[in-house]
């Protein structure tokens, strides 16, 4: 990826946090990140046991599956340089107790609760998005990739 490229994320706002929606958009574009597409949805607990694969046979597993599907979540196609390492760094700890020592600044330090119900959820590497972003929003068409690049970055 060039410096000047952008790349895209996905991020999540989870149930406990889906009520402060506004300000929290209105943050991360002052943080330079573009809304590409927005899809506000309740997820069954199917479908949240699938986009959290990666987690099944862990302890939290069933708790997590129950708050994911518990109200709305709103997820986001972000753009940006670097977003998928930045919108990472923006919600801060993945325990929003941490985040309030660790990372004063960040989402998860304002707007999440504990371990579990932590406001946001951000693609973990490329590909991780690019399968991310298919999981919502399975029609978006990323730009050609002439030179290596993951579908996600253009
Ligand atoms: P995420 O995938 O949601 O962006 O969060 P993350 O990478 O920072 O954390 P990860 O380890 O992937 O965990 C996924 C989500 O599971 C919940 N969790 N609860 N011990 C616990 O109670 C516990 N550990 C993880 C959180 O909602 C976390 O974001
Ligand atoms: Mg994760």
């Amino acid at each position: 990826m060039t410096s000047d490229s952008y790349q895209c994320t996905l991020a999540i706002i989870k149930p406990n946090a889906v009520r402060k929606e506004d300000e929290i958009v209105e943050l991360l574009e002052k943080q330079g990140f573009c809304v590409l597409q927005r899809r506000c949805v309740r997820l069954t607990s199917e479908q949240a046991s699938e986009f959290y694969t990666e987690h099944y046979g862990k302890m939290f597993f069933p708790a997590l599956v129950t708050f994911m599907s518990s109200g709305p979540i709103v997820a986001y196609i972000l753009a940006k340089n670097n977003a998928i390492e930045d919108w990472r760094n923006s919600m801060g700890p993945t325990n929003s107790m941490n985040a309030r020592i660790a990372a004063p600044e960040s989402l998860r330090a304002k707007y999440g609760i504990d371990e579990m119900r932590n406001g946001f959820h951000g693609s973990d590497g490329p590909l991780t998005a690019e399968r991310e972003i298919r999981f919502f929003f399975p029609d978006f068409i990323s730009h050609p990739v002439p030179d290596g690049q993951t579908a996600t970055d253009y």
